[in-house]
């Protein structure tokens, strides 16, 4: 086990795939321009912790006793200064970035294959439903993992005010796209906007949500403000940020990573210690805040709840 300890030596830079990816991608000629570069990683510069950026409106949810892990959470601070949000730059400081994020007006369009489509300020779709906090894990495939106290609502409430039809299979969601306000979106090598979808039983899921808030207050601009997907039994990238569309769709939608690098970055994305990275083992995560190494958990501990819905599709790639 010489070799996975070694792993674990790298320092952190080394072992951020989804960073390395995208450079690989500068590497090969077709990357970002000069400004945006300079834009998206010089404006992080500065420590970020404990950094407060706009927003952070205390925001009261009632919390819900079933989704409560008991492992420790993590520090506010953490949380909201260690991203990931490619939008504003490939590292994980991209606070002072993110604070271009216009979140006011927000409008959401809920379209495709459903009896009710329809589009809606985010403020106006909070009226509709009830607020929750959930303590949840965030397991990074970058093998970082977090506790975060959500509030939210499930995503299974927005499905059901836009009746799919029968031929919906899958929701695919989709982030906001102006090169303006986030400057990586001007590199236009990548697949902006970011896209992320979900079969409907997984949208469905007791366990899928939405989040605008955590740690009791309006989510800040750098953890995806207004509206955010949380998908705590797949790796991090499918909780996609500042969701603008949510399209019901007969097709299986193609994710802004599976574009990037489909050999190692899939559909389905669930976590699975036994099933490495093409890069590096999922055994253990660390855990932001202490920095221990724990063992990571078969769907990151979801497994009761959501192992069901992957029953015979044994063929499919579930674990990347
Ligand atoms: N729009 C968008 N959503 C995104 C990302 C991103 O780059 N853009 N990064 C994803 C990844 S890789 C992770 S691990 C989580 C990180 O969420 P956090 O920064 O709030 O902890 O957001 C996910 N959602
Ligand atoms: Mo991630």
């Amino acid at each position: 086990m010489k070799f996975r300890e070694r792993r674990w030596g790298i320092s952190e830079s080394q072992v951020t795939p989804e960073r390395l990816l995208l450079s690989r991608r500068e590497f090969l000629g077709r990357g970002v321009g000069a400004a945006g570069l300079a834009a998206g990683i010089g404006l992080g510069a500065g420590p970020a912790i404990g950094a407060q950026a706009s927003g952070g409106a205390a925001l009261a949810a009632e919390p819900n006793p079933r989704f409560r892990v008991t492992d420790p959470r993590t520090p506010e601070a953490e949380f909201t200064s260690y991203n990931n949000f490619y939008e504003f730059g490939f590292t994980k400081d991209i606070v002072r970035a993110a604070a271009r994020l216009k979140t006011s007006p927000w409008r959401i369009v809920v379209d495709g294959a459903c009896d009710h489509p329809f589009e809606i300020d985010v403020d106006d779709l909070l009226k509709k439903v009830a607020l929750e906090e959930r303590i949840c894990r965030l397991r990074c495939v970058e093998a970082w993992s977090m506790v975060v106290p959500w509030v939210g609502f499930p995503l299974a409430e927005l499905v059901k005010m836009a009746s799919p039809k029968s031929d919906a299979a899958y929701l695919r969601m989709e982030t906001f796209l102006d090169p303006k306000m986030a400057t990586m979106q001007s590199a236009p090598q990548y697949p902006w906007p970011y896209v992320e979808g979900l079969t409907i039983a997984e949208a469905t899921n007791e366990l899928a949500f939405l989040a605008v808030g955590a740690y009791g207050r309006t989510l800040e601009k750098q953890n995806g403000a207004p509206i955010r997907l949380v998908v705590p039994w797949k790796y991090g990238f499918k909780s996609a940020k500042s969701i603008t569309r949510f399209t019901f769709t007969a097709k299986r939608p193609v994710t802004f990573w599976q574009e990037l690098g489909p050999s190692e970055y899939g559909f389905w994305a669930n976590v699975n210690p036994e099933v490495a990275h093409r890069r590096w083992s999922q055994a253990r995560e660390r855990r932001v805040g202490d920095d221990e190494r724990v063992p990571t958990l078969m769907y990151n501990g979801y497994a009761e709840e959501v192992a069901g819905l992957y029953a015979g599709l044994g063929k499919e790639k579930l674990f990347m």
